[in-house]
């Protein structure tokens, strides 16, 4: 079983190993037969450095940039037909959205740290300068590296001290899409927002990889105690903020698209402790791919939610059909709000108005909350904590809305002269719910 496995993954490898030049593992026979049926062009690894590069890739020639909302892609240069990145690892004071910002540990002056883009086969030289006051190191999740680049301290390579500068290189033998993160007190400088997206493009994009629209979004949670400066990295359940591109609604960017535009979002995982089911409204979508790679269309079916889990990439991919302002959030509950005042006592339904005169008598405006819920707590502009945005959501233009975290919205419109936000959604006239008519209730015999 195993072995044939195997045999059919071999093969289907090799279909693309043509094209970096011959490799050893298998017959030409076989690789006339092998079906192309992946991104992947090249499995089979022989060793350091040099091999197997490509001319760099370039932008609109071989690819489509991505889009990082709220965030930006990581600049290079090529020197020597060598892609040259540079990483710096230090600490950055961050916005989640307004009202609520902390220090936290970025790259590049940045949370998360920007996107690293490239192409199958671009050799690859990343530079790691560490301005933090502790160690770290940078692990290329998802990547085929050789061992001694895989970024694990203590295990494939010393850590990088406080005012050092490491260098990473290798070839990517992969298309897809990835992360990269400290493998050095994880739990600490994961917590503490360590973390960006990779996504290289495949050298010959298989049909139907040509997108309108394709964003990465990176999900990850975090335990900031409300007046407080720094996110808490000892947290292990109580997290209370959920963000998108370490920003909690309100402060994420919409995803713009007009009406027919194919789009991809590439979904990333690296919160400490939770998966993330993402829901998206209005649609339906296919899952194309993970961090170990593309999915082949015999295999994908349609879905409105995706589960990511911690530590994976999912890419999803539809078309928009239908023009409107439509919400793209997880759905666990908790995780669509912002650091909801966990371990208050449940209010629901509780009567409290001799209860709130009583106890105003003795604490002036005095008032007990959340008997109806906790939807009006938000908007009411609570007095809450310095720095901090406890149920915060947004304002909508039907009313405020609710949800908070990882909450942003994926704008279609018919029209578009650009990608910048068109704004709220004009819908047509008649097709918005509202107040139902005497006449209607009187005609379909509606009555409580
Ligand atoms: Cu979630």
């Amino acid at each position: 079983m195993n072995d044939d496995i195997n045999r059919a993954r071999r093969e289907m490898l090799l279909g693309g190993a043509v094209l970096a030049g011959a490799t050893a593992l298998l017959s030409e026979k076989a690789a006339g037969a092998a079906p192309a049926t992946t991104h992947t062009w090249e499995r089979s690894y022989s060793g350091e450095p040099g091999q197997r590069a490509l001319p760099p890739g370039e932008p609109g020639r071989d690819y489509t940039p991505v889009i990082t909302p709220n965030g930006s892609a990581l600049p290079w240069k090529v020197i020597d037909g060598v892609k040259v990145f540079h990483l710096v690892a230090g600490e950055v004071e961050h916005e989640f959205a307004p009202g609520l910002t902390a220090k936290c540990w970025g790259y590049n002056g940045a949370v998360h740290g920007p996107t690293l883009e490239a192409v199958e086969g671009d050799r690859v030289r990343i530079y790691v300068s560490n301005k933090l006051p502790a160690p770290t190191s940078v692990h290329w999740h998802g990547v085929y590296v050789p061992n001694g680049m895989d970024g694990v301290a203590g295990l494939t390579q010393r850590a990088i001290q406080p005012g050092e500068t490491f260098k990473y290189e290798f070839t990517f033998r992969q298309s897809g899409t990835l992360m990269y993160h400290p493998h050095h007190d994880e739990m600490t400088q994961m917590a503490l927002g360590m973390m960006g997206m990779i996504v290289v493009h495949p050298r010959r994009p298989p049909a139907g990889y040509q997108v309108e629209r394709d964003f990465a979004i990176l999900l990850s949670e975090w335990r900031i105690r409300p007046g407080t400066a720094r996110p808490d990295p000892n947290e292990m359940i109580d997290f209370n903020v959920f963000t998108l591109n370490a920003k909690a609604f309100p402060g994420t960017s919409p995803l713009i698209a007009k009406t027919g535009d194919r789009v991809r979002i590439r979904f990333g995982n690296l919160s400490a402790m939770d998966h993330h089911p993402i829901h998206m409204h209005g649609h339906f979508f296919k899952v194309t791919g993970t961090d170990g790679g593309s999915i082949p269309p015999s295999a994908q079916w349609p879905e409105s939610t995706v589960l990511v889990p911690a530590g994976t990439t999912r890419d999803i991919e539809l078309v928009t059909d239908s023009p409107g302002d439509w919400p793209v959030h997880c759905h666990m509950t908790h995780h669509a709000m912002n650091q909801m005042g966990h371990g208050i006592p449940n209010m629901i339904g509780v009567k409290s108005g001799a209860w709130d005169k009583n106890i105003g008598s003795l604490v002036p405006g005095y008032m007990t909350m959340g008997q109806e819920g906790m939807g009006s707590t938000g908007e009411m502009r609570m007095a809450v904590p310095r720095n901090s945005i406890p149920m915060v959501g947004g304002q909508g233009p039907y009313g405020y809305i609710t949800m908070g975290g990882m909450f942003t919205v994926l704008k279609v419109r018919d029209h578009l002269v650009s990608y910048d936000d068109p704004g709220n959604y004009q819908a047509p006239a008649g097709s918005v719910a509202e107040l139902a008519h005497d006449a209607d209730l009187k005609r379909d015999g509606i009555r409580w």
